[in-house]
């Protein structure tokens, strides 16, 4: 029989990565993600447990206990993998939910794969969860499960939070199953959402599809309230601010320069590959500022960490070559022999290397055409305890009403974008340590923990929050 839990983490992945040793051993560690650092204090307090997938087909590891947190994978099959992941979640929800920047495309294999994980995660969470425990369900994965765990369970309370925007009715309006996927959010009690648009979005969208009536930010359902709201989403601050102040991160950031030659301004963007985070506007701008004569190898120079993503999908895979072509047509057109223009890297890095390479960076370009929050953005900020540096901000980034102080940028604008990293490349010390501060500022006092405890007063918990180890 399983152990129940009162506190319960409902996920996509589980908050772990499974490393090999050197001696051939494999060991599960927790994965460096904001979420799990935020809850694993609440974890560890409550003994509660983390429902999700472990990242590989097939038949799913037995639950076990890692940092005090019990992890309970989830099996997918390859067939789940293409259809329910790669398929619905991430070729037609993803594209749909950013206002279709992609074509979403629909097919109903995909559903009915949507359909069936979600009821497994749903009964596992219901199997999970002590009488009246609190479940936590994360993001368009898994959009049905408030629902399907309120009908196996009516006495757990249940929060449903999502991590992308929520588009306008028009959109969400495409979806053939837009009436399931609506009551599936319905289930839950309180729905959060990085931006108050987005949870109005949602509140419309329950008038127009179902006629219900909401009040102010709660709406009747089946006899039940369901509020809705915003709770931007941040990162550990203090976590990336001592990476950040690491002497050794530090003399890997003057390192950075100098193999980069020395440069008077370093460009720096750091995202998934993903279509949504205007990786090619970013590029385009950039190809521009060198062509004008505007910018110049070896003065400047740019570097794109571009991290693999879903490279089984095709538009990641459209985009891939895109990229690609564009870097290889600016460094033909602008490097020189041993002094590339851009530097392209699709890989993954640690934490560490991403905190030298923020220091490094003057000016850090997030330039996404629609995001949820996006972390990088105040990633960047933390790792700035220095108060050098500029931030060049897309207006549709859910950061950009927590970083008022960035240069804040419509990429669809190329020649606004090119203005904006200009003026952020020549700007004062001065004006640079004032805008840095003030961001900074905002990313301390509303880090990932303040999010998770928002989050869950709203949902009528008061959670613990030190992170310390008497708890044990
Ligand atoms: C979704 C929403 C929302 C990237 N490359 C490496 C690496 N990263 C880390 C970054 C950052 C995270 O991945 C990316 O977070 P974002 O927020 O930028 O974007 P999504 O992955 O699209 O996340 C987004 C987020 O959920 C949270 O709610 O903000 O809007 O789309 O933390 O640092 N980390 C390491 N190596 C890399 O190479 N270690």
């Amino acid at each position: 029989m399983t152990t129940t839990s009162s506190f319960v983490v409902v996920a996509n992945r589980l908050p772990v990565d499974e490393v090999t040793l050197p001696d051939g051993r494999k060991e599960w560690r927790r994965s460096p993600g904001g979420l799990v650092t935020a809850l694993h204090p609440v974890l560890k307090a409550a003994k509660g447990g983390w429902i999700g997938w472990s990242g590989s087909a097939g038949p799913a590891p037995e639950p076990f206990e890692l940092e005090g947190m019990r992890l309970h994978p989830v099996p997918l099959s390859a067939e789940e993998v293409e259809r329910y992941y790669e398929g619905f979640a991430n070729s037609t929800l993803w594209p749909l939910y950013h206002d279709a920047v992609e074509p979403p495309v629909f097919r109903r294999s995909w559903w009915d794969s949507y359909l069936r994980v979600n009821e497994r995660f749903a009964r596992q969470a219901a199997e999970l969860a002590a009488p009246g425990a609190v479940v936590w369900v994360q993001d368009y994965q898994l959009q049905l499960v408030p629902a399907m765990l309120r009908e196996l369970r009516p006495d757990v309370r249940i929060g449903f939070f999502l991590h992308i925007p929520f588009p306008p009715v028009e959109l969400f309006m495409q979806l053939p199953r837009r009436v399931e996927l609506l009551r599936g959010l319905l289930g839950a009690d309180l729905v959060g959402f990085q931006r108050p648009l987005a949870a109005q979005n949602f509140l419309r969208l329950a008038r127009h599809l179902l006629g219900l009536r909401p009040r102010g930010a709660v709406v009747e359902a089946e006899g039940r309230l369901v509020q809705a709201g915003a709770f931007p989403i941040s990162i550990d601050t203090h976590a990336i601010e001592s990476v950040a102040a690491d002497p050794e991160v530090r003399a890997r950031a003057k390192e950075i320069r100098q193999e980069l030659g020395d440069p008077e301004t370093v460009i720096l963007g750091v995202d998934r590959l993903d279509y949504t985070k205007g990786i090619e506007h970013r590029l385009k701008a950039y190809r521009e500022l060198l062509s004008d004569g505007k910018l110049g190898v070896p003065g400047t120079v740019m570097v794109q960490v571009a991290t693999p993503s879903r490279e089984r999908v095709e538009h990641y895979h459209q985009l891939r070559v895109k990229v690609e072509r564009e870097v290889g047509r600016i460094n033909g057109d602008f490097g020189r022999v041993g002094l590339p223009a851009v530097h392209y890297l699709h890989q993954s890095y640690s934490l560490r290397e991403l905190a030298a390479l923020y220091l490094a960076a003057d000016v850090m370009m997030v330039t996404p055409l629609r995001d949820g929050m996006n972390l990088v953005a105040k990633e960047y900020v933390a790792a700035r305890v220095d108060l050098g540096g500029a931030l060049v901000l897309s207006e549709f980034a859910g950061a950009a009403a927590d970083l008022r102080q960035a240069y804040l940028v419509n990429p669809h604008d190329l020649d606004g974008l090119k203005e904006a990293v200009l003026t952020a490349a020549h700007a004062s010390p001065a004006e640079l340590s004032r805008r840095m501060r003030a961001l900074r500022r905002q990313v301390r006092s509303h880090d990932v923990q303040y999010w998770a405890r928002s989050f869950l007063a709203a949902l009528g918990i008061d959670a613990r929050f030190d992170d310390n180890d008497s708890a044990d």
